[in-house]
Order: structure tokens, then sequence, then C-alpha cells
């Protein structure tokens, strides 16, 4: 294997920033320093970062929902990681009902296998409090799957009611695995979306009214009081927090002792709910939805204040035919299929909106988008540019700006929620275990080239 050595860059790091050379070696990061080794490729960083490559713990390739597949299998779903500096990504393998959790695991290995052009990490939804997916928790632990996916939304579909979920987050912690939780309040999301519907309420912003605030965060403190039940060992986040509330109750069991804590996405971070009023509203329908100005100045405080441990993208896209369930007339709020893409645009969105606005600094992005996800994920390769760690870099260039269109990104869809907007931030080049793996736009390896990462538990 050929080595690499970076030189003049800025290494930008979860404590701080260094101006050094980087020697890769073997696809590790070998030393840091003033170096002048003889490498196979030499290249000159000059006025640009190097960031360890992001790990995206929330994606959702080829997943089947609400009767779609989603548009981006691992292959093209990969390639947009990497053409955003994402060298990782965690994805949620997700039974079909009645579907043991385990063979779930074969047939996600199965898919994802010969198609990832990134390394790729594996959590599991589970579908059920019963026996059988309780006593698949153990052997996907030691499969390196080490993260559940409880739901309290989607009734009749991925709904978990209280009684399950208490059982589901003692056998989780019995073998030390993480709780991912989907904190919506199913039963009132329901219960709203009829009557919006006998209202004839169904245009896209009305998906934005079927799900409130304070179905989140009324999910949110009934979570952490079951999960507080089950004990101090238990260690749970919450995925797509959308609410500053529940962030604000997270931290608040934190002070109690509790390892209960939240992630967020960037488009959160961006877009407000009057982005469904828009000619192409309903290609923004994600759950839980786009919320208020006033929300995102809140929620952008919590990412200052460290309060948001991990950043994912909930990567889950759908074609503009999906998305109208393949006919010409844009269909009820309800039956758009929920999802948007992301993976590609958490560095350009956070670096942009974030470190350019002063709303965090370059250590506190590589914080949330590797340090922190490689603690979560048990992912112990990775997420760190200190020598022994898995060579996988981002290297953006931070004056140039990018007009964002579907046509630069990667995701097998054409169009963009981002079409036309000027970000900074793009990587010009990711690096995947000391190989170039994207350059200048263009993805450099094939399919089958990423890797499966065991997850390991901790303490
Ligand atoms: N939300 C989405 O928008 N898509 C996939 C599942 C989810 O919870
Ligand atoms: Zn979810
Ligand atoms: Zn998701």
């Amino acid at each position: 294997m050929s080595d690499m050595l970076i030189k003049n860059g800025k290494i930008c790091l979860a404590d701080g920033i260094i101006e050094k050379d980087l020697y890769i070696k073997d696809g590790r990061v070998d030393k840091i320093g003033s170096l002048n080794d003889h490498a196979d490729e030499v290249i000159d960083a000059r006025g640009k970062l190097i960031l360890p490559g992001l790990i995206d713990g929330h994606t959702h390739m080829e997943f089947p929902f609400m009767s779609e597949m989603t548009a981006d299998d691992f292959f093209y779903g990969t390639r947009a990681a990497l053409g955003g500096g994402v060298t990782t990504i965690v994805d949620f393998i997700t039974p079909s009902k009645g579907q043991n959790p385990m063979e779930a695991y074969k047939e996600w290995r199965n898919k994802a296998d010969p198609k990832v052009v990134s390394d790729y990490g594996l959590h599991c939804i589970l579908r059920s409090g019963g026996r059988e997916s309780l006593d698949s928790v153990k052997p996907l632990i030691d499969e390196g799957v080490i993260s559940f996916k409880l739901f309290m939304a989607y009734k009749n579909e991925l709904l978990l009611d209280d009684e399950s979920l208490y059982d589901a987050i003692k056998e989780i912690t019995k073998y030390s695995g993480v709780i991912a939780i989907h904190a919506e309040n199913g039963a009132i999301v329901d219960k709203l979306t009829e009557e919006l519907l006998r209202d004839n309420k169904v245009s896209p912003v009305y998906h934005y009214y079927s799900r409130p605030g304070i179905v989140e965060t009324e999910a949110a403190n009934r979570i952490a009081t079951i999960a507080s039940i089950v004990g101090k060992a238990v260690k749970m986040y919450m995925v797509h927090t959308s609410t500053y509330g529940a962030v604000d109750i997270f931290r608040r069991y934190r002070e109690m002792g509790y390892h209960f804590y939240n992630e967020t996405t960037p488009n959160y971070l961006t877009n407000d709910y009057t982005v469904f009023e828009g000619k192409y509203g309903y290609r923004y329908v994600m759950s839980p939805p786009f919320r208020t100005q006033d929300e995102i100045k809140q929620l952008w405080s919590r990412v200052s204040n460290n309060q948001i441990l991990v950043i994912g993208s909930d990567h889950c896209v759908y074609s503009d035919q999906q998305k109208k369930r393949h006919g010409t007339a844009v269909p009820p709020f309800n039956e758009i299929p929920n999802g948007t893409p992301g993976t590609e645009t958490i560095l350009p969105l956070l670096f942009t909106y974030g470190v350019l606005n002063d709303r965090i600094t370059l250590p506190q992005l590589v914080s949330i988008t590797s340090r922190n996800n490689a603690a979560l994920f048990g992912l112990k390769s990775k997420g760190n540019l200190l020598p022994g760690y898995d060579a996988d870099l981002a290297i953006v260039d931070p004056k140039k700006k990018f007009k964002v269109s579907a046509e630069m990104l990667h995701s097998n869809i054409d169009y963009s929620i981002f079409e036309g907007e000027e970000l900074q931030g793009f990587p010009d080049m990711t690096i995947l275990r000391g190989e170039k793996a994207m350059e200048d736009g263009q993805i450099l390896v094939k399919a089958g080239h990423g890797k499966y990462i065991k997850g390991e538990t901790y303490i």
C-alpha cells in the first residue's frame, strides 16, 4: 500500500488546531510533525483545513418505508457521503414485519458489502419488544451492531408501546448497547393527522401542524422517565432532535448523572417550516418536521453550548416521482414518503452556518461530526487523526464557494433541497484509510471499496 505525506495543512482536531504535516502509512495516521519523509504521494495542503473524515451516524440507504424504497442505495448513498467528506456512515437495519433482526442484519450486509464506497457500520431498528426481538440483541452486539433504534411513532408499523420500550431498554442495557430513540408521540400525531384530513387540510404544510414540537418534547420526557427507571447504566441518544425543549430535558437528566444525549441534523438548523409552503414543499417532508426560526435559533445555541453530542444527517432520499407517489399532483401530506437528503451537505452547512457565522468553532465541528460520533458508536479506529487511527480525512479549502446543484451532488435524484444556495466547506478531497476516495467531486473508488466496521461496546 502506498504512503502519503500531507504538508502544511491546518489539522483540525476536537482539542484544537495544529499546523503540521501528516504522514500516512498502511491506511493509518503514522505521525504528525514537521516532516520531510519520502512518500509515494505528497499533497500540499497550504491554506486548507484537514478534518477527520465525518461519521454520519444516521442514514437510511435502500430503506423500505411508506411503501417506497429510498432512491439512494448503498452505492449512491455512500458516494454522496464521500462527496461531503463523510468516510463512515452508520445505517439502520430495518427488519421487515415479523423478520428476525439477525436475518435482517445478514440481509443488510449482503446489500451493503458489495456496494459501499465509504466505510459503514450498522444500527438495528427493533420493531417489537417480543422475545425473539430481544433475544437478537446480544448476537447483534457480537456482530458489531451496538445501537438499537426504538420508535415512539408510526403506529402498526414501528411504534413500541411503553411496556415494550421498557423491556427493550433493559435488554439493550444488559449488554452495554446504546438506545437510539425516535421520540414523537405517535398516537397524538395520528389524531392530529385525522383531524386535519377531515378538514381537508392536506397540503405539505399541514405535515408541520400534524407534528407540533410538544409531540416531541412529551415523548422525550416520557422516554427519559422510562429509561431512568431502568437506571443509570442506560446509554441513550435521541435521534433527529428538532426542538430545544427535548435537548433541555435530556440535559437535566445528564445533570442527574444519566447518559442521555441528543443528535440533531444540519437540515433542522437551516430550514424552517415555511419550506413546506413553497412550490416544492413536498420534497421537504420529513419527520419530525422543520420548525420555526426561533426554534432554529434556540437549537443553534444548544449546539454552541455543547449540549448536542452528535450531528447526523437522517439521509433518507426519495426522488421527486416517489415524493409525488408517481402521480402528477402532490399527494396529501400524510402520504408523502418522509425523508430528505443530507449526508453530502453536513459539512458545508455546519461550516457555513456554524463556523463562518461564529456559532461554533472548528474543534466543535470536529467534536460533533467525528470525535463524539466514533465514541458513541464504539468505532475505535475512527474519529481522530492521531497516530494509529484510520487515515480518514476531509480536506477543505475554507474560502472556496460552491453553488449547490443536484448535478454537483452524488445522490440518485435530480434535485437538491439546497438548490442554488451558496455554501463553503465542501471538501476538495476525501481520503479513506489512506487512499484518495474523492477529488474535486470525482469519486475515485469502486463499489465494495468500503468496509464494514464493527462497533465495540463500552461502559
Ligand atoms: N423520519 C424520516 O423523515 N424518514 C425516515 C424515518 C424517520 O423517522
Ligand atoms: Zn426516526
Ligand atoms: Zn432516520
